[in-house]
């Protein structure tokens, strides 16, 4: 007999929470989720269980772990790599203290999920299928935040047997939602933009090569590590996550291509790169999730074509141009 499991998500309001929260509703009922975030939820997100939660008010996550009698914590909220750079305290308190928090409430036995980041790595690994044992010295805030954080997820594992299972996640790409404060965010903006104004200028160079993963690949691989036996996970820090890998140029030209298929005015692209292309520079060009495959798995669906197509498929000529 399956038992349904009783799930919190904190940070559901974000680019992977609003979409991992529909999956877990489809997958467990909309009763077994209950989604939170620290400010309400956009309107039409309005129909699912939500409740306010700062990750740093433990009166208030332990109040609602009890009164939901909650079993499973997909802890997303965090400051991401670009915003986090405006205010490192408050990041690192956000990252850090918020998981810590929630790993504290999991020692009662409660399984986590923790989201890290191809950020964790600095420009001093090799770049190239990058080792999930590379060395980490993150240029970032955000990323010495998660770097501590698979350390603090790996300490709590071994110490007080807490489940915690974690993915090294690159930037993701996806339809359903807007990012908001990273550095790979440019590659879900460009298709908005694109369609909204027939344009895009893009805060990173045309050759800047990153690891990326559709959207629909991302939450696969979030529901997969947290179904499989607690036996076969056998990386308590993080595993790396490769979708694919591809430059702004690459993308353009794939849009141009798409775009020039559905019979639609040519796009223009240009780059102007910003203080997050040091940021980007920094990070590997792929991952070698070996590790991931060998134990739970892990394989990607979505290449570049495919990204390209199912976001027009479902973007169509909508125009919603983020801020
Ligand atoms: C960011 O750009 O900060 C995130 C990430 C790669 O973790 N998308």
């Amino acid at each position: 007999m399956t038992v349904t499991p009783r799930i919190l998500i904190t940070g559901a309001n974000g680019q992977i929470g609003t979409v991992l929260a529909a999956a877990l509703r489809a997958a467990h009922g909309p009763a077994a989720v209950l989604c939170t975030d620290i400010v309400a939820p956009p309107p039409d997100l309005r129909a699912s269980r939500f409740a306010l939660l700062d990750v740093l008010d433990v009166p208030r996550l332990k109040a609602l772990l009890a009164e939901h009698q909650i079993d499973t914590v997909y802890h997303l909220s965090a400051v991401l790599s670009a915003r986090g750079e405006a205010d490192p305290r408050r990041t690192w308190e956000v990252n850090v203290t918020g998981l810590l928090n929630v790993l504290e409430a999991a020692r009662e036995g409660l399984k986590v999920f923790f989201p890290s980041t191809i950020a964790v790595f600095g420009p001093n690994v090799p770049p190239d299928d990058t080792p999930d044992d590379a060395v980490l010295n993150p240029s970032t805030v955000y990323g010495m935040s998660k770097a501590a954080g698979e350390n603090w997820c790996a300490y709590y594992h071994a110490r007080w047997g807490v489940d915690v299972r974690s993915l090294r996640y690159p930037g993701v790409v996806g339809h359903q939602s807007l990012p908001g404060g990273g550095t790979t965010d440019y590659a879900v903006e460009i298709f908005h933009q694109v369609l909204a104004t027939g344009s895009y200028e893009c805060f990173l160079t045309p050759d800047q090569l990153l690891p990326m993963i559709y959207m629909d690949d991302a939450i696969r691989a979030t529901l997969e590590i947290m179904a499989a036996p607690a036996d076969s996970i056998r990386r308590r820090t993080s595993y790396n996550l490769q979708g694919l890998s591809f430059t702004p140029a690459e993308l353009a030209a794939e849009i141009e291509g798409e775009m020039q298929r559905r019979a639609m005015a040519p796009p223009e692209f240009r780059y102007r790169p910003d203080f997050r292309q040091g940021i980007a520079a920094s990070w590997p060009h792929s991952l070698d999730d070996h590790a991931a495959r060998r134990d739970w798995g892990w394989q990607p669906r979505f290449g570049l074509r495919e990204l390209v197509v199912d976001m027009f498929d479902h973007l169509g000529t909508r125009v919603t141009c983020p801020a």
